[in-house]
């Protein structure tokens, strides 16, 4: 596996990336790392704790070692970490039934009633994979961080997400410039409760196995504005569906201001806007529904020439190919 080798099919002679066609090829593409490995950056807020950096390797040794389909370790969080936890929940309860859409307030309902979401414990991965498994059909791998958009992308393809299991420093519980278990849980999770959404994101994940490197970018960016920091109008008020809107406290406040720019969604314009990767976003792109930006991202991904066809099979989990 690597990303410069490239990969014939017998049945065409067209040379394309490789891509997992199973469950069990899809397996590594939990494992690359993209970056913060073992070091922080000078503008990430855990920069030079030694403490909280050593914290950051018994969750980077879980995710090394850990192989799909396997239960997902528990662990046992500091009591540091539950306070800034119980901050981050309770300061974004308070925004969501305003800011946040409703599949949003559904999810986190759901999640309460069924899989111990509470503002006192931080919920497991394991616990809350199970529970959007008997759901939806996705299910939660630990990862170290970061890892290539072409990895991230092709696990969703196979209805996996992959979650960092570490929280952000305590310094700053407002903002975190890389995802998190606070972000993963309430940006990410409560959305994945909803089926729809859940088609959407493997759709974004089917669109890119394959794909030229070209065109991971562009999917890895519609990703961007769409599921990290997307908005939708309801009843003509913008509200946040993205995960880093829902799991900052800034950002959930800023995004649905006066303050903040928001243009229509327009896929092929979303796919060429750069974006900072820290800090607050400049602008952001709305929609008038989840239904649409799923549609709009079907329509678009069309435009991805590949010499075969995909579709996923339920059943074996794996992925067919057609070339007719
Ligand atoms: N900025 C988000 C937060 O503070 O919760 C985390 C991230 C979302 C996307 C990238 S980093
Ligand atoms: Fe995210």
């Amino acid at each position: 596996k690597g990303y410069t080798i490239t990969w014939t099919n017998q049945n065409f002679s067209e040379r394309i990336v490789w891509f997992p066609r199973d469950i069990n090829e899809v397996a590594s593409c939990s494992k690359a790392l993209y970056k913060y490995g073992s070091e922080l950056s000078k503008d990430h807020p855990g920069h030079g704790d030694l403490e909280y950096i050593e914290r950051r390797k018994v969750f980077a040794e879980i995710a090394m070692n850990y192989k799909v389909g396997d239960d997902i370790p528990n662990v046992e969080y500091t009591k540091q970490e539950l306070e800034t936890w119980k901050y981050i929940y309770t300061h974004q309860k308070k925004y969501y039934p305003t800011n946040a859409c409703m599949e949003q307030n559904e999810g986190i309902k759901l999640l309460e009633e069924h899989a111990g979401y509470c503002a006192g414990a931080i919920p497991q991965l394991d616990a809350v994979s199970k529970y959007l498994k008997g759901r939806t059909g996705y299910q939660l791998c630990p990862v170290v961080g970061w890892i290539h958009s072409r990895d991230f992308l092709a696990l969703l393809a196979f209805r996996i997400f992959p979650c960092t299991q570490y929280i952000r420093h305590h310094s700053r519980p407002q903002y975190t410039p890389e995802p998190d278990i606070c972000h993963e849980l309430l940006g990410h999770v409560p959305l994945f409760c909803n089926p729809d959404f859940a088609d959407f994101s493997q759709d974004l994940g089917l669109a890119s196995l394959g794909a030229s490197d070209e065109w991971i970018t562009k999917l890895s960016t519609l990703y961007w504005f769409t599921v990290e920091f997307g908005l939708v109008w309801e009843n003509g008020k913008p509200k946040a569906y993205g995960a880093g809107l829902l799991s900052s406290c800034e950002e959930i406040e800023h995004c649905v201001s006066e303050k903040a720019e928001r243009k229509p969604l327009i896929c092929s314009e979303a796919v060429l806007a750069t974006y900072p990767e820290t800090g607050l976003q400049p602008y952001y792109f709305i929609a008038q529904s989840i239904q649409e930006v799923k549609n709009k991202m079907t329509e678009f991904s069309r435009s991805i020439s590949k010499p075969f066809s995909i579709s996923f099979d339920k059943e074996s989990w794996s992925v067919q190919i057609s070339t007719q």
